[in-house]
């Protein structure tokens, strides 16, 4: 790479807690030596020491395995805290990549499994900045905290595509430029930009990386064949930070690929073909983490053709993996993207639960069905997807999407952690357990999350500076949910731009209620879309109305919504356990975000706010371009306090998001009083 990118949340001055230090690291392997080099790094940068474990006194921090603990001598000046250490340890072992965190005097002593949690350690000693170094719990040896991770497996998910000319560019719903993966059709030479990623991400506990986009197009395919040991480079440099790599492969490889006339799961070549496939790939990529699979989903090929179900597909795959110990992410996003708008039956948000909860039981041990969080495909508001509720026997991860893909494509602040905070916090029964204990294994074998990366080769990696905190907050909840967003945030502003309290509550301020803003000026109520075909930007009420895509708002001059009550409607309310079903079949109880996504109702229909739904339309848009006119008046206020790149970014970008918002606001507003004749009630005008 030409330019040094911005170092996102880990510039120099977040190394200086660690960095100021005397610091011992012991253990071995590749991510132990991650980890001593970061610290080498950091106190070189800040003036502390690591040094041997047999230096003289006591160091400030200490950062073992448990094996680096266990092979100290026994007389040495460590051997006590560690001793203490251990037996803490031993008292509730903690997952391998968990980690405790011990004080003993004026030493902290971080204790891991192995080498990633041992990173995971170090770095939250840089969240906890100098408070890491102060006293705890007053006796010796008293336990700090101990932390494992939520979700067994933390995924981003790269759309990234091989070809240069793919005709979704280089990064399918990229908003940040090219790949930081591939150039020129091919895996970049130098990974120096991959390296400065993956430290970013080992940070936060990302333990998987989808290196291509889910839609493979045949130059990805070469993946799997021809630039296989680039692969292996691109897996190596993963490693390093305790991640695993998986690739996207097209279900009809077994013809595209291997020249057989079938891709039929239940015919012994394809299976044969999949056999000796992932027998070549683990013999360069041994710890591959496994394949991500979108079959039969808009338009890539999949089980159906051949009179099978998902679960046979799913199957096929995992078979040849398991001899590995790899797992298939197979996708559950499985609908008609070819239905007739004519056609009121067919409901999209029904689809994936109809095709998958029916194959619960089904599925081998080393397959995971990765939902979207939705039933229909990452709007600003949808109900969570029923399919969480419907699968206990199967492994299930949830999907969400970092890139901005309907959310500002990263032109706009949009804060997303509310957001999946709220998701994946929600309780599908009548109980405390939440969609995030479903991934995590709580209720039936253990999934993961999974999300769409929002990064490309762009200075500031996502486009918009401010994108990073929704990268930086995606890992952090899949490490625990239970986080608030806007701790989170505060995290990462200390980090990325140091301590400035003005700063810091100004990036508060356009930040925390971003989503909130965002939902306010585009579609209401929880009815999604209305934006551009194609790529998804900016307002287009009827934009796929009469499209085949199965989206749709149903507004006419009475009113909008879309019926999905089993009552009168196309029964997707039917597919909640109690008390969700209940609660979105009655307009009485459905919550008003969520109203015209169950309910057809006239634009008078007053709701639990106590305005009508189309005065709410008028003042939430009138509402949401106030709010980014007071966040582009603070960025401006900001500026000086910012670093002049990052200023002038956004800068940029909040003017567009601005004149973005006018037209959503105006378009949307003007289409309403249009179509159902009723004036604002607070006099605006409309077009
Ligand atoms: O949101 C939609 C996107 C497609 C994407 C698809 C998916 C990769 O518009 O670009 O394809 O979802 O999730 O498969």
């Amino acid at each position: 790479m030409d330019t040094e990118p911005h170092p996102c949340w880990l510039p120099e001055h977040a190394l200086a807690p660690v960095g100021r230090r005397a610091v011992v690291v012991l253990g071995t392997g590749a991510v132990v030596d991650t980890v001593r080099a970061e610290v080498d790094a950091a106190v070189r940068a800040h003036g502390g020491v690591l040094s041997e474990a047999d230096g003289s006194g006591l160091p400030d921090l200490v950062l073992a395995t448990v094996d680096g603990a266990r092979d100290q001598p026994a007389g040495g000046p460590l051997a006590e805290p560690l001793r203490t250490a251990v037996s803490r340890y031993e008292e509730a072992p903690l997952v391998t990549e968990g980690f405790l965190v011990t004080r003993h005097g004026d030493t902290t002593v971080v204790l891991a499994g192995g080498g990633p949690g041992l990173l995971y350690g170090l770095h939250h000693l840089l969240r906890l900045g100098h408070r890491a170094f102060e006293d705890g719990p007053a006796e010796a040896g008293g336990l700090v905290t101990r932390q494992e991770p939520a979700q067994p497996i933390r995924m981003l998910d790269h759309w990234d595509n091989l070809a240069a000319d793919s005709p979704m560019g280089p990064v399918e719903r990229g908003y940040a430029g090219a790949s930081i993966f591939y150039a020129d059709g091919r895996v970049r030479a130098d990974l120096s930009r991959v390296a400065r990623y993956a430290r970013l991400l080992g940070s936060l506990g990302i333990n998987a990386v989808g290196l291509n986009n889910v839609n493979v197009h045949r130059r990805e395919a070469e993946l799997l064949t021809t630039h296989l040991p680039d692969v292996g480079r691109l897996a190596a440099v993963f490693r390093a930070h305790g991640i695993r790599v998986w690739l996207s492969v097209s279900y009809g490889s077994p013809v595209t690929l291997g020249g057989l006339d079938t891709a039929d799961p239940m015919d012994p070549r394809v299976q044969q073909w999949w056999r000796d496939t992932a027998e070549r790939v683990y013999s360069v990529v041994g710890d591959l983490g496994g394949f991500v699979v979108k079959a039969d989903s808009e338009g890539q090929p999949g089980p159906f053709a051949y009179g099978r179900d998902h679960a046979d597909g799913a199957n096929l795959l995992g078979r040849a993996l398991a001899p590995h110990g790899g797992t298939v992410f197979w996708r559950a996003f499985v609908y008609d993207h070819r239905q007739d708008w004519r056609d009121r039956s067919t409901d999209r948000a029904r689809a994936a639960y109809d095709h998958f909860a029916p194959l619960d039981g089904r599925f081998d041990d080393n397959v995971v069905v990765q939902v979207k969080y939705g039933p229909i495909d990452f709007q600003v508001r949808e109900p969570v997807s029923p399919v969480i509720a419907a699968m206990p026997r199967t492994r299930l991860a949830v999907e969400l999407q970092v890139t901005q893909e309907y959310t500002g494509q990263q032109q706009h602040v949009c804060y997303l952690v509310p957001q999946w905070r709220e998701l994946l916090g929600f309780r599908p029964w009548d109980d405390d357990r939440t969609v995030s204990d479903v991934a995590a294994g709580a209720t039936g074998p253990a999934g993961g999350i999974a999300a769409v990366s929002n990064v490309g080769d762009d200075p500031f990696w996502t486009g918009h500076p401010l994108a990073q905190a929704n990268l930086y907050g995606y890992g952090r909840l899949t490490w625990d949910p239970t986080l608030a967003a806007e701790d989170v945030l505060d995290e990462w502003i200390g980090l990325t731009f140091g301590d400035d309290p003005e700063l810091r509550r100004g990036l508060h301020e356009i930040m925390d209620g971003s989503w909130l803003t965002y939902e306010r000026y585009t579609s209401p109520l929880g009815i999604g879309f209305m934006v551009k075909p194609n790529h998804h930007y900016g307002p287009d009420i009827d934009g796929y109305e009469y499209s085949p895509w199965g989206t749709y708002h149903f507004a006419d001059r009475d009113g909008i919504g879309v019926d999905r009550t089993v009552a009168t409607g196309t029964g997707y309310a039917g597919q909640y356990p109690e008390p969700w079903r209940s609660v979105y079949e009655s307009v009485d109880t459905c919550p008003d975000e969520l109203l015209l996504f169950f309910h057809h109702v006239p634009y008078g229909h007053v709701l639990h706010s106590g305005t009508t739904v189309v005065q709410h339309i008028y003042d939430t848009h009138a509402a949401g371009v106030e709010e980014v006119e007071r966040m582009a008046a603070r960025w401006a206020e900001l500026a000086d306090r910012l670093p002049p790149d990052v200023a002038e970014r956004g800068t940029g970008r909040l003017a567009e998001q601005l004149r973005s918002a006018r037209e959503w606001r105006d378009q949307v507003s003007t289409y309403f009083f249009r179509k159902s004749g009723v004036p604002d009630a607070r006099g605006r005008t409309f077009y």
